[in-house]
């Protein structure tokens, strides 16, 4: 902790701006540490009350009196003045005068040197009256007047801290002076009501004084109720680190610091006029639809465009929000500013929809626009997130797009890129992703530089009652875990909330780090417009039925300043009217509803202007002979001098530079070719999840460490061409749901990068569901949005248990929606466009040439589509796991299908059976079939692309053996896997003529075997399935 007492300047008093100026400036860029000089002179440290707590505050006190004597309160001055003439320790002392004493009082004071001193209660009520300041600072906003109901209590506690001297209502007197004798009189603080007109010196952690350093405490008490216990709670004490405490104190604490000028509150009831009207105009001509209005929180239209033009102001011109439904339109309309027609037409139910796949429902919908901010004209782009219902899932996929925003432009500081955040209170208190994604905010790879959230605190969740839905004081307290201020206000004050969102703002901008502010409210309605809310908060709504709309009390406050008359009012009001009737009227010239106007992240140039991609074909992903080499030159070197790596690297990288001498690849070498090939061609690339820079496996080793000096690493990928693309590859968090939501949302801002998230085992990506369910599968259908995200999912039985076995294939498989009965057209088929039609591609590689082959096809593929891979562990290292550079060289492709190359197929006609299968197992059948002598009765083909299924190519390799039985061979349990997607598939493929046999494990709830045994055998069985040509006679 910085300290205050650490040397005489720092115990000036300081004016308000002068504090925030002098504790920065003496920040030290080293290590804080506390190193006491005592250096006030000796009669004064030989006094003998100078022990312990008293003796720094003496010591404060005294520097203070040296800076200027005024500052202190007379009776130090006189005590110091006395002990510096050289006073007897004991002597210098001399009571204080009473406040209200006269100038004969005070020379009387002084005459009596000798007198006996009551240092100790002097010191202990100037310690009692900082104890003071400190627990308004820390504990005010408990006992702020959040609620507009007037209800319930913020933090769900109806207590007053026990040492805050305050009552909950302010105008009773009496209730005050009671609560002041309970902690005066005996009590807390030891100060009793006559100490309430003396005078104390502030402490400088505190800006109430204004140009005053001291205070009489009734005065004391009176600014700090102002600062803390009025409509704005501030939660901020928890933030360990002094500058941040102190230039929160300065915005809330110096008097008189929220005002507004007249223009400033015109413009802040114009936006109100706005948001209360636009949801009343839905009601008006839809009454009976759902839209998830905002009344009861209608400021959350001002509250919004403040953070945007104070951060516009700021030098911010790119903004990307994320929120849920509740006011959804209403920010698409008024923030944003979406065309108005464009929203209403999406009431009219009987627009048929211009662009294919699902769609969705207008409060789900995003947007993008690029306009003027009126009050800082200055352009700003502003984006909202398409999200799916699933609460707060967005949030990680709005930091990720924010990333990579700043990313492609330069902005390493976040400067001109941000996002704000919004949520409900009870999403934000329940959803851990909520966590996940706090926790993605300040490391060097996700940081985005401050995220604003927002909170619509209505204080209902649905149905639920707070109290019923969380266990922390407030729905906020998750944002504490990341040293966030809090600033929780009250909604029906829209002054306020400007301010504190002003103050946000500039949080953002000055220390670039997250801020929330509280936004409590209350929900006018059902959790719908259809809802009635009757049935489960009744008092609540009674309160709320009574409850005057915010608009009309702040247009009544501002009648009554003067600032507007009534006929301005509601000429304010016809006009926004006139707007949304007349585009009301242009809405029902509108015939079909396009979901494309409704993209969050265009690319421009990227796809035809009506949004088609450029072409429908792929060019061959190889490369020449030189890029190979060159690449895995560099892979098996350190590419920088002086550079100490580990002796088991160097073996590593010594076997790499054999394998290029002998133009082979591993898996490892093949990845390295594929993303330093991209990068060459200006594709950026970013791998992220856990470990992924050694690689889970110790396979990849893509930053290399210096093993003598700290922290030095080196990046060979990013050292291969004179004007590559940058290669970022990032340790993750211990997170899925987080994680793969920002490398979604990262791949969402640009098709010219290869955004690639790998779990560390397969199966971790279920904690991961939603994106994968909610974005990564049906984004396209949903919100015609591409993506080219990678999942690397390491996959395969290898007797390690249930956990860390299966990626769960069939799942992927399940949501593939291509059609298991129909057979695409062959004699026109296109594998290419059908990858266009599917939802997303699933591969499992069996060959590290098809793996860069893959990965490269994404890039140069003229459109995006996800890419699933199962991806291997023991053929990471398996010896006939290689792949030659012949099979990467110029022209080559990656192969959907690799077909039996060996024996049976030289003579297909006496083959016997055709062993279909997918990835590792395909070693182990070869080695059977090799022990068994059978090459020239089975042949293995190995599908390499599961989805969009290869229906032309297995038609071809199932005719080709016209005489063989035709099976389906995995390692997966036989309700897990592939089977239940490829068995249909390939009875299509052949028109039903055969059966599709199955050689695999029997079906099992868990994914594999926790014994090794057991493992064996059952491998061993199926292995004796596939290869016993009699296995299926008696089911035929
Ligand atoms: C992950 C998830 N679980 C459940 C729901 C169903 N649901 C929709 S709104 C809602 C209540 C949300 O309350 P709050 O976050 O306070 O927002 P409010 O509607 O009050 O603005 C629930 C439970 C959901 N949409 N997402
Ligand atoms: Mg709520």
């Amino acid at each position: 902790m910085f300290h205050l007492r650490t040397c005489a300047t720092k115990l000036r008093p300081l004016t308000a701006s002068q504090t925030i100026k002098t504790v920065s400036q003496h920040r030290p860029a080293t290590p804080r540490t506390f190193q006491p000089i005592r250096c006030y002179s000796a009669p004064v440290a030989a006094e003998p009350f100078l022990s312990g707590t008293s003796s720094n505050y003496v010591e404060e006190m005294y520097y203070a009196w040296l800076e200027n004597p005024k500052s202190v309160h007379k009776s130090w001055d006189i005590f110091f003045r006395n002990a510096n003439a050289g006073a007897a320790p004991g002597t210098a002392y001399q009571s204080p005068p009473p406040l209200s004493a006269s100038l004969s009082a005070l020379t009387h004071a002084q005459a009596l040197v000798q007198a006996q001193p009551n240092v100790d209660k002097l010191v202990e009520d100037h310690l009692a009256v900082q104890s003071l300041v400190r627990a308004y600072q820390i504990r005010g906003h408990h006992v702020a007047q959040l609620d507009p109901l007037g209800i319930l209590d913020a933090d769900l506690d109806s207590s007053v801290p026990a040492d805050i001297i305050t009552s909950a209502d302010k105008l009773d007197l009496a209730v005050f002076k009671e609560r002041l004798r309970v902690l005066t009189v005996g009590g807390f603080y030891g100060l009793d009501e006559s100490d309430l007109d003396k005078v104390f010196h502030l402490p400088t952690t505190t800006f109430i004084g204004g140009n005053e350093s001291a205070l009489p405490l009734r005065e004391i008490i009176r600014r700090l109720e102002m600062a803390y216990c009025q409509h704005i709670g501030v939660e901020f004490m928890f933030i360990n680190d002094l500058e941040q405490c102190q230039w929160i104190r300065q915005k809330f604490e110096t008097p008189g610091i929220m005002q507004f000028t007249s223009e400033e509150k015109r413009t802040l009831l114009a936006r109100l006029v706005r948001s209360t009207r636009f949801e009343e105009f839905l009601h008006r001509k839809w009454s009976s639809e759902k839209r998830f209005g905002l009344e009861g929180c209608e400021v959350l239209i001002p509250a919004l465009k403040t953070i945007i033009d104070k951060s516009s102001e700021k030098g911010v011109d790119y903004v990307i929000m994320g929120m849920p439904h509740r006011g959804r339109l209403n920010v698409l309309a008024n923030v944003i500013r979406k065309e108005l027609e464009q929203i209403f037409c999406q009431f009219d139910s009987k627009l048929e929809a211009a662009d294919e796949g699902s769609g969705d429902v207008k409060y789900h919908l995003g947007m993008y626009h690029r306009r003027i901010n009126r009050v800082t004209d200055r352009n700003i782009t502003l984006s909202l997130v398409a999200n799916p219902s699933h609460l707060e899932a967005v949030d990680p996929v709005v930091q990720g797009k924010t990333k990579a925003e700043q990313f492609y432009c330069g902005d390493i500081e976040g400067k001109k890129v941000m996002s704000i955040l919004l949520h409900g209170d009870a999403a934000f208190a329940g959803q851990g992703i909520v966590y996940e994604t706090f926790h993605l905010s300040d490391l060097p790879s996700y940081t985005t530089h401050g995220t604003v959230h927002v909170v619509v605190n209505n204080q209902i969740g649905f149905t639920t009652d707070p109290r019923m839905a969380r266990s922390s004081p407030y729905p906020t307290d998750v944002a504490r875990v990341v040293n966030a201020p809090i600033f929780h206000v009250n909604a029906d004050d829209p002054e306020a909330v400007v301010y504190v969102c002003n103050v946000a703002a500039e949080w953002r901008s000055t220390f670039h780090k997250d801020v929330v502010v509280d936004l409590v409210c209350y929900r006018r309605n059902g959790h719908n417009e259809m809802d009635e809310p009757m049935f489960t908060q009744p008092l609540m709504y009674k309160q709320i039925r009574k409850q005057k709309p915010v608009l009309q009390k702040y247009a009544e406050l501002l009648i009554s300043q003067g600032v507007v008359n009534q006929p301005e009012y509601e000429e304010e009001i016809a006009k926004y009217d006139k707007i949304c009737e007349e585009a009301h009227a242009r809405s029902k010239d509108e015939k079909i509803l396009h979901i494309k106007h409704w993209l969050d992240s265009p690319w421009p140039g990227f796809f035809t202007l009506d949004g088609q991609p450029r072409s429908m074909t792929c060019p061959s992903t190889g490369l020449s002979e030189e890029d190979l080499t060159h690449i895995g030159s560099v892979a098996s070197s350190v590419p920088v001098e002086d550079f100490t790596i580990h002796g088991g690297l160097s073996r590593i990288l010594k076997t790499r530079g054999e394998m290029v001498k002998t133009r082979t690849v591993d898996w490892a070498l093949a990845e390295y070719m594929a993303f330093g090939s991209l990068l060459k061609e200006g594709i950026h690339v970013r791998l992220s999840g856990q470990d992924v820079e050694r690689g889970t496996f110790s396979h990849r080793h893509h930053i290399l460490h210096d093993q003598n000096v700290d922290k030095r690493t080196c990046i060979p990928m990013n050292h291969l061409w004179p004007n590559q693309a940058s290669y970022t590859v990032c340790n993750s968090s211990l997170s899925e749901y987080g994680v793969l939501g920002f490398e979604l949302g990262f791949a969402m801002a640009s098709p010219n990068s290869l955004v690639l998230w790998e779990a560390q085992f397969g199966d971790f990506h279920n904690t991961a569901q939603c994106i994968i369910d909610q974005f990564i599968c049906p984004g396209q259908a949903k919100w015609v949005r591409q993506n080219g995200i990678v999942l690397l999912l390491p996959h395969g039985m290898e007797g390690m248990g249930p956990e860390h076995s299966s990626a769960r294939p069939e799942r992927f498989l399940q949501m593939c929606n291509d059609d298991p009965d129909v057979l695409p057209k062959l004699e026109d088929f296109s594998d290419v466009r059908q990858l266009y039609d599917c939802n997303w591609i699933v591969v499992n590689c069996s060959t590290p040439a098809n793996f860069f082959h893959v990965l490269r096809r994404q890039i140069l593929l003229p459109f995006r589509k996800p890419l699933i891979i199962f991806t291997p562990k023991s053929l990471l290292r398996h010896p006939e796991a290689r792949s030659g550079f012949d099979e990467m060289l110029s022209g080559t492709h990656f192969q959907r299908v690799i077909p039996e190359a060996g024996a049976a197929a030289q003579d297909p006609m006496g083959v016997r059976r055709v062993l279909f299968c997918t990835g590792k197992v395909y070693y182990d059948l070869t080695r059977e079939r090799k022990a068994r002598h059978m090459e020239a009765e089975v042949a293995i083909t190995r599908v390499e692309q599961l989805s969009p299924f290869p229906f032309d190519l297995l038609q071809q390799e199932a005719e080709k053996y016209p005489n063989a039985e035709l099976a389906w061979c995995q390692e997966e349990h036989k309700n897990q896997g592939y089977y239940d997607y490829v068995k249909p598939r390939l009875r299509t493929t052949i028109n039903r003529a055969k059966p599709v046999w199955y050689a695999g494990r029997d079906p099992a709830a868990a994914p594999a075997t926790g014994n090794k045994k057991t493992h064996v055998t059952e491998l061993q069985r199926l292995l004796d399935t596939a290869f016993n040509l009699d296995a299926y006679k008696a089911l035929a």
